[in-house]
């Protein structure tokens, strides 16, 4: 499981704060700390409520690469703030992301092609989210159709199927779950998939259990990243139990103590 941390966003109060006060050390903490628990690269995202996201975007990529070397999920649905980003955050980053709208997605292929960087696509259009599994499938073949048309590698895509809160959709949930089969099905080799796991949980009561039992579900269904809080340490020793049980881990001694 190749796992993006979540937690610098500007959704949580606590990293909006530090974005407007320029408190790099907050920052800088929470990278190496999700660093240190296991994450495989970052998300950055300046929240819903930044003023200036092309500047503040510039200033969580350098700051966190004052401190780290880690790739970097560039996390917003406007290209300039990504290329923005992009311009700075070096190897293995990660365009998050672009809707299934071919023209846009034609946009993102090229600028993930023009700075090395791989790109999440996201079977949703500008209407929204589709409510079935079929929709989905369909805007996740229009995501290969582009690829293959302007030769962007599959191997440089994933596909994320748009996670919605379990209290508001909870019958496209088992849909999620066939959907990641479907998409294994429909190119070789198999386009990889990503979600981002707490919006699952959003608004319910035992978030921590249901970000957790879905993961596992969802690695067992051939899930390969996910955007996730890498400091759960529950959720992450969960994982490392359900790779070591699919055999994806050789060494079960690997997993890690929780700690409470
Ligand atoms: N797909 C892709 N990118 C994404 C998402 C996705 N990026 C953003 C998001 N979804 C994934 N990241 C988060 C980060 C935090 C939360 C959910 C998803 C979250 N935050 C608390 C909340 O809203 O309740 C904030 C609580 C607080 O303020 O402390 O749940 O799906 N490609």
């Amino acid at each position: 499981m190749f796992v993006i941390g979540e937690l610098i966003n500007g959704m949580y109060a606590k990293v909006a704060a530090a974005i407007r006060s320029k408190d790099a050390d907050t920052i800088r903490a929470l990278a190496r700390d999700q660093a240190a628990a296991g994450a495989n690269a970052l998300d950055v995202n300046v929240g819903p409520a930044s003023a200036d996201p092309v500047r503040d975007m510039v200033w969580l990529v350098t700051t966190i690469r004052s401190g780290l070397n880690i790739p970097l999920c560039l996390d917003n649905t406007k290209p300039a703030v990504i290329e923005e980003g992009l311009k700075i955050s070096g190897p293995g980053s990660i365009i998050n992301s672009s809707n299934a709208d071919p023209e846009r997605l034609r946009m993102a292929m090229a600028m993930a092609k023009r700075y090395k960087a791989s790109l999440i696509a996201l079977t949703m259009d500008a209407k929204g989210v589709p409510q079935d599994r079929e929709r989905r499938l369909e805007m996740a073949s229009v995501i290969l159709e582009t690829a293959a048309e302007t030769g962007f590698s599959v191997q440089d895509l994933w596909i994320d199927p748009v996670l919605m809160p379990i209290h508001v959709a909870q019958p496209q949930l088992c849909g999620i779950l066939g959907l990641l089969s479907d998409l294994k099905g429909l190119a070789a080799p198999a386009p990889r998939t990503v979600v981002g796991l707490s919006n699952i949980s959003q608004g319910a009561q035992e978030r921590r259990l249901i970000n957790r039992t879905f993961l596992v579900m969802a690695v067992a269904g051939g899930l390969e990243a996910a955007i996730m809080d890498p400091l759960d340490t529950e959720l992450m020793a969960a994982l490392t139990t359900a790779e070591m049980i699919l055999n994806k881990k050789i060494y079960c001694d690997s997993i890690r103590k929780t700690g409470r």
